[in-house]
Parts: C-alpha cells; structure tokens; sequence
C-alpha cells in the first residue's frame, strides 16, 4: 500500500499570526492536508473569531487562541491550554512577525528592539515550550518563517533583517539540539509576496514594485498560495530527514544578480 508522504491527517499545527497574510495560507495548505490547525492572533478576538470561521467555512477543523507571542507567561498558560482543550502540538509554525521600514540612523531603539522581540525573541519563546511535549514524545516539526532578509540586506529595513537572519541561524541552532529527539526544525523564506505586509510597495508604478518584477526571474510577486507546498513538506513524513534548512520560495530571486533593465544580458 502506498503511504502519502505529505498526509497530515491526525496532525495538530499551531500557527502564530494566521489570521490574515502568509500565516492564513500556510494553514489552510495545512488544513487541507489533513491537520487540524490551531491559529494565534495578538491583536483582536474579534479578528481570531473571523479568522477561525473562514477556515471553518473551508471545511477545515480550526481553533483560534488569542495570546502575545512575546508573553512568556501568556504563551506558556495558552500552550498548555491548547493541550488541553485540544490535543499536544505535532507541527508548530513561528509565523507572527512585524516590520518597521525606517532607515537604521533614524530608527528609535525601541522601535529595533521590537521588532527583534516579535520576529526574533517570540520564535524561540513559544518554540522552547512547545518543544518540551515534543521532547517527551520524540517527535515534532518546527518551522521558522524567515526572509529573503535573512540573506540580503535592504534600505529602511535593518532591524527585521537583523532578526530574520538570527532567525535562520536560531533555526540552524535549534535543529543542533534538537534533531537528537527526532524533531525536525527548518525554515521557509518567503521571497516578495502579496500581502497587507507589501501593500504600501506594491502598489502599481511605485519604483519597488517595478524593482521586484524586474528582479526575480519568475517575474511576478508571489501569491501566498505559493507556500503552501513548501509548509506541507517540512510538515510531513516526507522531510523526517531534512534539519536546519532554510526553503527560499522567492521564484528564483536569489539564484540571480539580476539584469541590466535593458537588452537580454
Ligand atoms: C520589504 C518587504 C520584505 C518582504 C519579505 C521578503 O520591505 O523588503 O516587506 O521584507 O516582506 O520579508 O522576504
């Protein structure tokens, strides 16, 4: 009998900051591979609420949990209520993530250190809980959400590079210590995608919105369906032997130095 290596079936994903974005169409690709998927939100009960209705209304089984990822005690009280009320975290996706587009000698540090907190800080905080259970059970995913900034650099955006290329590193890290337990920890660097994150340099005729399109050779930017496969595989059976990896879906972005803006060099 054939075994579907991506099935998730009977699988339990938390996803931190799925109520919108790249974080929704991450669980739905997950949910519709079978896990019951298990959203945070920070912001708003009422957003978590929507949110949870729309996946129910996919036909997919949801819960929604409003805590702050950068809460260790909101975190740790909210992990174990999950376990609870729901059953233990096979699959957790470090997906809420914040940007400040400021130039590094005008940004306030307060400014840097939050973002370091959301994007950096909270990945290890609630991976460092959720990895005790799977620890205990000698198996888990873990799956950090990083960046193209996790390799290159970017006007205005020092700060969430900063904690996007700590992240790939932590991933590395994690995946050091952990792997011994049969937990598997990677990452999934988004390249430029459509989202409310890119909308203000997305917009038709701004200059980066021509930049990107002229950058990445697949020509367009990514729609956040495009992830869904890569979140699957490193969800699933079919990566038990894949750690501390990073999965770029950036449609080639990276591959390239890019083209002069005339001629076919
Ligand atoms: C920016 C963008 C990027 C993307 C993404 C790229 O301002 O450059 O927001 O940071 O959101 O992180 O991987």
């Amino acid at each position: 009998m054939s075994v579907n290596l991506f099935d998730l079936t009977g699988k339990i994903a938390l996803i931190t900051g799925a109520t919108h974005g790249l974080g929704k169409a991450m669980a739905i690709g997950l949910g519709n591979a079978g896990a019951t998927i298990i959203i945070n939100g920070a912001s708003s009960q009422e957003k978590l609420d929507i949110a949870v209705s729309e996946y129910k209304a996919l036909g997919l089984k949801a819960f929604g949990y409003l805590f702050d990822v950068t809460d260790e005690t909101q975190v740790i009280r909210n992990i174990a209520k999950i376990e609870r009320e729901v059953g233990v975290i096979d699959v957790l996706v470090n997906n809420a993530g914040i940007i400040k587009r400021i130039p590094l000698e005008e940004m306030e540090v307060s400014d840097f250190e939050k973002v370091i907190k959301v994007d950096l800080v909270s990945p290890f905080i609630v991976s460092k809980h959720v990895v005790q259970g799977m620890i205990k059970r000698k198996a888990g995913k873990i799956i950090n959400i990083c960046s193209m900034m996790s390799e290159l650099g970017r006007n205005t955006v020092g700060a969430y590079a900063a904690a996007k290329g700590g992240l790939k590193m932590l991933t590395r890290n994690m995946a050091t210590e952990w792997a011994k337990h049969n937990i598997q920890i990677n990452g999934i660097g988004p390249g430029y995608f459509a989202t409310s994150q890119t909308a203000p340099i997305r917009v038709d005729g701004h200059p980066f919105n021509e930049f990107i399109i002229s950058r990445t050779p697949a020509g367009r930017w990514g729609d956040p369906e495009d992830l869904q496969g890569a979140v699957i595989f490193l969800s699933s059976k079919a990566s038990d032997f894949v750690n501390g990896q990073i999965i770029y879906v950036d449609g080639g972005i990276l591959a390239t130095i890019g083209k002069p803006s005339s001629g076919n060099l």
